[in-house]
C-alpha cells in the first residue's frame, strides 16, 4: 500500500479517549493495577484486542475512561494524540472530548477542559495554533510554515480546535452545561459542538434543545447519525440540518435523497465502520456511491487508538478500495478544507499548503 504519511491530512472525527496509544493504555491500567485499583490481567487482553463489536467498543470506553480521567492523565494523552496526528502530517485538527465530571477528584467539566488545554500548550515536538488568542497558545515563538523550502528543517505546524462532545448518556440540563462551557472556551479554540455515544442509548428530544441553543450561539454542530437503524432518528437529525455528519450508515432511501439535496458533508470512518460491523466490507461502503456522485466527504480516523489506524492508514484504505490515484486523493484532502468549523483565515492557509503540495507533485 502507497504510504500516505507525507501528503498533507485535515482530521474532522476524532475522539479523543479513542486516540490514545495502546502502550499509554497500557502503562496506565499496569499503575492502576498496581494500586489496586483495576486487576491488570482482566484489562490487558481487552486493551490489545483489535476486532471489537460496537457493543464491546463502547465497553472498552468505560474501561478507557477509568484509566485516564484525571486530570495530568488528560493533558498527556491530549499532547501525545496531537503529536500522533502532526506526525503523519495532519495539517488541521479537530479534537473531540466529552467534558467529565467527576466529583471524588474534583473534577469538574471546566477543569476536564482545562487539563486538555495544558496538554495542547505542553506540546514542544511541533507548533500548535489553537486559536486562543493569548501568545502563549503559538508554542514556540520560532513558527515557520510547514513547507518553507527554504529552510532545511522546518518544522512541523498543526491547527488543533475543539468540539465538545454531549454523550448520549446525559440529560438535557448536562447536554446544555457543555454547551454553556463552550461558549466560555471560545477563545481557547472551542468551534463546535458533537453528539456522540452509544447510539442504542437516548432519545434526541433531549438533546435538540442544546444542540438548538448551541447553534444560537452562533457553533457549529457535527452529529453521529445512523450508526444503527433508527429511521426516525436519522429523519430528525436531517431535519436539524447540522453542518456535519458522521458515520451515516444505516440510511434508506429518502434518507440518502435528503442528505445529497441538503449536501451535508459527511465524516467517513471507514475502519471504524468495518471493525464494528456497521458496514459488512468496505467494497460495499457508502463512501464509494458518496465519491461518485460528489457528495461532500472527508477521510476520518474516529478512534485511531481503539480501531488502530491512523488518518494515513484510511487513506491508503480509501485509494487501494476505490481505485483513487494520488492527485484524486490530494483534491479530496484538500476539499475537506471546507467543511472545517474555523475561520476563513484559516482556510486560506490551508488552501496554500495543499496548492504548493499540488505543485510538487506536478
Ligand atoms: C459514537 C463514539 C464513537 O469523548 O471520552 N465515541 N460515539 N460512535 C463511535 N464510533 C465507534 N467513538 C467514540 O472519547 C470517547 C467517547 O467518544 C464517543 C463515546 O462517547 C466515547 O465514550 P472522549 O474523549
Amino acid at each position: 500500500m502507497e504510504s500516505w504519511v507525507s501528503v498533507p491530512k485535515v482530521e474532522l472525527h476524532a475522539h479523543l479517549n479513542g486516540s490514545i496509544r495502546d502502550s499509554t493504555l497500557l502503562e496506565l491500567a499496569r499503575t492502576l493495577g498496581e494500586k489496586g485499583t483495576i486487576v491488570f490481567s482482566e484489562v490487558e487482553h481487552v486493551i490489545r484486542k483489535n476486532d471489537r463489536s460496537l457493543k464491546e467498543v463502547f465497553k472498552l470506553f468505560d474501561l478507557i475512561h477509568i484509566l485516564t480521567t484525571d486530570h495530568s492523565t488528560l493533558t498527556r494523552i491530549t499532547k501525545e494524540v496531537v503529536e500522533d496526528f502532526a506526525s503523519e502530517n495532519v495539517i488541521y485538527l479537530e479534537l473531540r472530548t466529552t467534558p467529565k465530571k467527576n466529583d471524588s477528584i474534583e473534577m469538574t467539566k471546566r477543569s476536564y477542559m482545562d487539563a486538555v488545554i495544558k496538554g495542547l500548550r505542553a506540546i514542544t515536538a511541533v507548533d500548535v495554533d489553537f486559536g486562543c488568542h493569548d501568545m502563549e497558545s503559538k508554542g514556540s515563538t520560532n513558527l515557520q510554515p510547514i513547507n518553507d523550502v527554504n529552510n532545511l528543517s522546518p518544522r512541523k505546524k498543526i491547527y488543533v480546535r475543539l468540539l465538545l462532545s454531549i454523550d448520549r448518556r446525559e440529560s438535557t440540563a448536562s447536554a446544555m452545561e457543555t454547551v454553556k462551557l463552550a461558549l466560555e472556551m471560545q477563545e481557547l479554540g472551542v468551534v463546535g459542538i458533537d453528539l456522540s455515544g452509544n447510539p442504542v442509548i437516548g432519545e434526541w428530544v433531549t438533546f435538540l434543545p442544546a444542540l438548538v441553543f448551541a447553534r444560537e450561539q452562533g457553533f457549529r454542530i457535527t452529529l453521529h447519525c445512523g450508526e444503527v437503524l433508527n429511521p426516525k432518528e436519522v429523519h430528525a437529525m436531517l431535519d436539524f440540518h447540522p453542518e456535519r455528519m458522521g458515520h451515516v450508515c444505516f440510511f434508506n432511501e429518502e434518507h440518502w435523497k435528503r442528505l445529497k439535496t441538503y449536501k451535508i458533508p459527511v465524516e467517513i470512518c471507514l475502519t471504524s465502520n468495518i471493525m464494528t460491523e456497521t458496514i459488512s466490507s468496505v467494497d460495499v461502503h457508502h463512501f464509494a456511491d458518496l465519491y461518485k456522485e460528489k457528495h461532500p466527504l472527508v477521510l476520518c480516523t474516529d478512534d485511531s487508538g481503539v480501531f488502530s489506524t491512523s488518518l494515513s492508514k484510511e487513506y491508503s484504505l480509501a485509494a487501494s478500495s476505490f481505485g483513487i490515484g494520488k492527485e484524486e486523493m490530494l483534491r479530496l484532502a484538500k476539499s475537506a478544507v471546507e467543511f472545517i468549523f474555523s475561520g476563513e483565515e484559516v482556510k486560506r492557509e490551508l488552501r496554500e499548503i495543499f496548492d504548493s503540495t499540488m505543485k510538487e507533485l506536478r
